[in-house]
């Protein structure tokens, strides 16, 4: 090779190893505050007294215990701004074996740890109902199925926000969805939710009346996270658009294949067109009451899933299932980017350097109560 080449060869490398250890440094340096924040949010939050949340039932503060019963948690055995105070995005999805794997995932994003030979801690395993992971700030949750269970999840957790004083927490839900004229595999974040008459309300009823809640979502967060998406890098799509939620699978869609259906294909072509043409991109079950329930506390939501059929070819899930756990993945990794960008690039990185000792502590403790925390872990 010739001697000019090869030096500037060198120098290419040399060049591309210091940027290197630039970025390096920047992401240390970032984590140390990650983990220091972990360690000293307690102190910092109970300067400032109350969460952010907003409109909460008042008699809260009276319930002394207040009983998170589905959560298996309550304000007397669990010191809540302790163990949660820190928490900032709260991540949701349907199954607990999906929410467990996320919030291993996450916790290899965000570049926390814990010891090889322990598990994360299924912290509403006493409830029986759902399951909940905690990876430093991110809280990952199952929801189960539908309006009603999101709800009841939902309450829960923004009474433990406002119990643990947590500061403007970010709600995101990630699942599948049918879409609609959208290409299996693609990627659909909600710009609102809507019901089956188009209507962007969540209705409950209430000694008997109808009570309507508005089912906005954050237009500014559903852009932050399509903003995560790379489109030359992703094999996939992502697209933001309205989704409507049903109350079920099969009817509430427009399936043709329940155990009951009263309607003809005709029908049910007409309702999944007026559908498209009024922007809908997708159907699932929960984000009517997560876009409510949040709105109504002053929480910023957003609703990530990947459309595992596009409805205007069919109702049957035909998809393996190895190719639907791969498309799965993709709302989660969206999401992690974007709780990564958030944690290292959002904030003010002149701080000291990160320790061994440091990341691995962080990974499921609470604030102020690493040792804690760590020691929980099974
Ligand atoms: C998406 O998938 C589930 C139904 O299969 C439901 O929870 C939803 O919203
Ligand atoms: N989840 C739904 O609610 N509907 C679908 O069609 C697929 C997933």
């Amino acid at each position: 090779m010739p001697k000019g080449n090869s030096s500037d060869c060198t120098c290419r490398l040399a060049n591309e190893v210091g940027q290197l250890k630039a970025i390096v440094n920047a992401q240390s340096k970032t984590l140390a505050r990650l983990v220091r924040h972990m360690k000293d949010g307690c102190r910092k939050d109970e300067e400032s007294k109350e969460s952010t949340l907003c409109g909460l039932n008042p008699c809260l503060k009276c319930l002394q215990p207040d009983i998170l019963y589905h959560l298996g948690l309550d304000t007397d055995t669990t010191d809540f701004p302790k163990v949660f105070g820190d928490v900032r995005f709260v991540c949701m999805g349907g199954t607990p074996g999906r929410m467990e794997n996320f919030a291993y995932y996450v916790m290899q994003e965000i570049g926390l740890k814990i010891n090889a030979a322990t598990k994360l801690r299924d912290m509403a395993e006493a409830g029986k109902r759902f399951s909940m992971f905690k990876v430093g700030p991110v809280l990952c949750a199952s929801h189960g199925m539908g309006c009603p269970s999101i709800s009841i999840l939902l309450h829960e957790l923004i009474k433990m926000m406002c119990h643990a004083k947590c500061k403007d927490p970010v709600f995101i839900r990630i699942g599948t969805c049918g879409g609609i004229g959208v290409d299996p595999g693609t990627v659909v974040i909600s710009s609102e939710a809507v019901d089956g008459r188009l209507n962007a309300a969540h209705e409950i009823l209430v000694h008997g009346n109808s009570v309507q809640h508005a089912s906005q979502l954050d237009e500014g967060l559903a852009d932050e996270i399509k903003n995560c998406h790379d489109p030359c890098k992703d094999n996939y799509e992502a697209i933001i658009g309205r989704t409507l939620c049903a109350h079920d699978f099969y009817e509430g869609q427009s399936r043709l294949d329940g155990a009951f259906c009263e309607y003809t294909p005709e029908m049910k072509k007409a309702y999944l067109e007026q559908l498209q043409s009024q922007d809908v991109k997708n159907i699932e079950m929960e984000s009517l009451a997560l876009a409510a329930l949040t709105s109504r506390a002053n929480i910023r939501s957003a609703v990530v899933c990947v459309a595992i059929i596009n409805r205007l070819n069919g109702d049957q899930i035909k998809t393996p299932h190895e190719i639907l756990t791969k498309w799965e993945k993709r709302p989660q990794e969206l999401v992690a980017r974007y709780i990564r960008k958030v944690l290292y690039f959002n904030g003010n990185d002149s701080e000291s350097e990160q320790t061994d000792e440091g990341s691995e502590a962080g990974a499921q403790g609470g604030a102020g109560d690493t040792q804690k925390a760590t020691a929980e872990e099974d």
